[in-house]
């Protein structure tokens, strides 16, 4: 084929995909075309609307100050709504931000179903969209970069650490996230994934305590009630639960930490804590700090820049043995 066929077809391509394309190359995923005649923006000439999806935990705290405190430094003007576990809020958000016409918009979807009309009208718009957080299952063309953790991951360094916790035998049970979101659903199947090479390991019983600590206590009360000290560990899908399933354990009069080993996720100050007394054996980091790197992504798409697909944190696990050196030196 002649190169001005391959360059005639390759505009009609581009003219079909829009504004942001749709190849697997990270590099060709920016938003929008780096104009000459345009002047670089600043982080001073932004405008973003943030749809955070509530203040279930302290991650999410964490979050949002995060957020918040970024934009303040980097004089960039926020928009920012809080959608109190509502998906509906969030999407009723993203409409306000299409309408305001902000630069960028950031959200963190509650779950990863039901975001593909709104992310249509937000391209439609002109308007990328960063997802920040918790992946929403869209085709890519729809957002121009996911910032966040690899939750697969976070879910089989749970099981590796708890199988070494009980070596190799235990009865489990699950607190599992809000139902139906990204870290749910990959904290459960990344943990399932290695307990396969245990089969001693079982999960006697798995519930959503909707990542909150309210909820941790009263799904543990409940398993306590039921299934008494034939349970021996607790796989939490974040700290919070398992702070609330602590609370069950004493009640119910056992020794959480030690009658029944606790796993979570999150690396939140509350674990350290939980962990000096004794009564948390692990927790699985997962970075909420994610203010700085989304408002340098969002600099560069609105400057045309290329960003990549996905942009994972990096994160550790922490033991009760290192937890008083490393608490002082937790932002969260
Ligand atoms: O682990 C949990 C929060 O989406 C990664 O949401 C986040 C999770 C976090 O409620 O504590």
């Amino acid at each position: 084929m002649k190169i001005s066929r391959i360059l005639f077809l390759g505009a009609i391509l581009a003219s079909i995909l829009g504004p942001w394309g749709c190849s697997q190359k990270p590099d060709s995923l920016s938003t929008l075309q780096p104009d000459a005649a345009k002047p670089e923006k600043k982080y001073e000439d932004l405008i973003i609307g943030y749809a955070q999806l509530g203040a279930e935990s302290e991650w999410r705290a964490a979050n949002t100050i995060s957020i918040k405190e970024t934009a303040e430094e980097l004089g960039v003007e926020l928009r920012f709504l809080d959608a109190q576990q509502k998906q509906e809020n969030q999407i009723e958000a993203v409409r306000k931000f299409i309408i305001q016409k902000v630069d960028v918009i950031g959200i963190s979807p509650i779950v990863e179903t039901g975001w593909e009309e709104v992310f249509r009208e937000a391209k439609a718009a002109g308007i990328p969209i960063i997802i920040v957080d918790r992946r929403a299952a869209v085709p890519e063309d729809l957002y121009v970069s996911y910032l966040g953790s690899d939750f697969l991951e976070e879910g089989r360094k749970a099981a590796r650490v708890m199988a070494e916790l009980v070596a190799g035998k235990a009865n489990i049970v699950e607190l599992v996230g809000t139902i139906g979101s990204a870290p749910a659903n990959d904290r459960y199947t990344g943990f399932r994934e290695i307990l396969k090479n245990y089969p001693e390991m079982q999960i006697i019983d798995s519930q959503s305590g909707d990542f909150t600590r309210a909820r941790g206590k009263e799904v543990m009360t409940a398993f306590l009630q039921k299934y008494g000290n034939k349970i021996t560990a607790v796989y939490a899908h974040n700290d919070d639960m398992a702070l609330g399933a602590i609370e069950a354990i004493e009640e119910y009069g056992l020794k959480p930490g030690e009658d029944i080993k606790i796993v979570s996720i999150d690396a939140a100050r509350g674990a350290f804590e939980a962990m000096i007394a004794g009564k948390l054996n692990v927790t699985v980091e997962c970075n909420p700090l994610l203010g700085p790197q989304f408002f340098e992504l969002a600099l560069k798409v609105v400057n045309g820049q290329p960003v990549p697909k996905w942009v994972p944190s990096i994160e550790g696990i922490f033991f009760p043995k290192d937890a008083s050196e490393i608490l002082p030196t937790r932002k969260y």
